[in-house]
């Protein structure tokens, strides 16, 4: 029974960490460069996927914006051109919709990453074992959102809730309006999380990012929702109830 008593105490104790619903951040730093993505991010719940419109089987792949000399200068940091994220900012490993996953020398990474630079290039989708409700990224050398149009759209159990236009964060008057967002050539900006209130969502479970062109993401942040914290905090009364009679 002390085993027992031991569990209702641990019980007890997830709900006030998990009840807070701290943001998990995901900065792909355990990649390298051209690593296909698969379930590498299994452990905090979150599979990502990608489709491009111009080459079917594309899986989402890393790129090291530290390198120099890639096939696709625009991706290269940490002296980005302009932005919310300042010049100097090292983001390591991006995450973008490759236009190859060519892999001459058989070593099962792509050789030379480059990201789909058509418009629209496709969709990079991010599926979430829980309910989250809250999303935001960084996104690099998204050229302008008026020629690019992309979006991003929430979904709760595969049904489509709330869409926001990529135009909204440099739009004054917007929902999502950050006046310190510039887009352009190798631009860097940090979009801030979208809450489910803000959306005016309960939540989501998959996220859709319509790339409109060239681009690349990373420091994915999601908020879980405290209902899986308050379950156990049911389940965590309930046992200290039967403890007590
Ligand atoms: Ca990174
Ligand atoms: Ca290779
Ligand atoms: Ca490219
Ligand atoms: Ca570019």
């Amino acid at each position: 029974m002390a085993g027992a008593r031991c569990v209702c105490a641990f019980a007890g104790l997830v709900v006030s960490t998990t009840a807070s619903a701290e943001p998990i951040t995901t900065s792909f730093e355990s990649l390298v460069h051209g690593e296909i993505i698969t379930n590498q991010f299994s452990d905090v719940g979150m599979s990502i996927s990608a489709e491009n419109f111009d080459y079917a089987g594309a899986k989402p792949i890393a790129f090291n914006s530290n390198l120099l000399g890639t096939a696709d200068p625009d991706l290269q940091g940490p002296n980005w051109a302009k932005g919310n994220i300042a010049p100097g900012t090292d983001l390591g490993n991006l995450i973008i919709i490759p236009e190859n996953l060519t892999d001459a020398n058989g070593d099962g990474i792509v050789d030379d990453p480059d990201d789909e630079g058509a418009r629209p290039a496709g969709d990079l989708k991010f599926t979430f074992s829980d309910v989250m409700t809250g999303f935001g990224f960084d996104v690099v050398d998204m050229e302008g959102p008026v020629r690019e149009m992309s979006s991003i759209e929430f979904l709760l159990f595969g049904s489509s809730v709330a869409t926001v236009d990529f135009n909204q964060f440099v739009t004054p008057g917007s929902d999502f309006y950050d006046p310190t967002v510039r887009f352009g050539d190798n631009s860097a900006n940090r979009i801030a999380v979208m809450t489910a209130d803000a959306l005016g969502i309960s939540g989501f479970t998959s996220v859709v990012i319509h790339v409109g062109g060239s681009g690349a993401y990373d420091n994915i942040v999601v908020i879980p929702a405290p209902a899986s914290g308050l379950m156990l905090g049911i389940g965590g009364l309930a046992a200290m109830r039967r403890r007590r009679r």
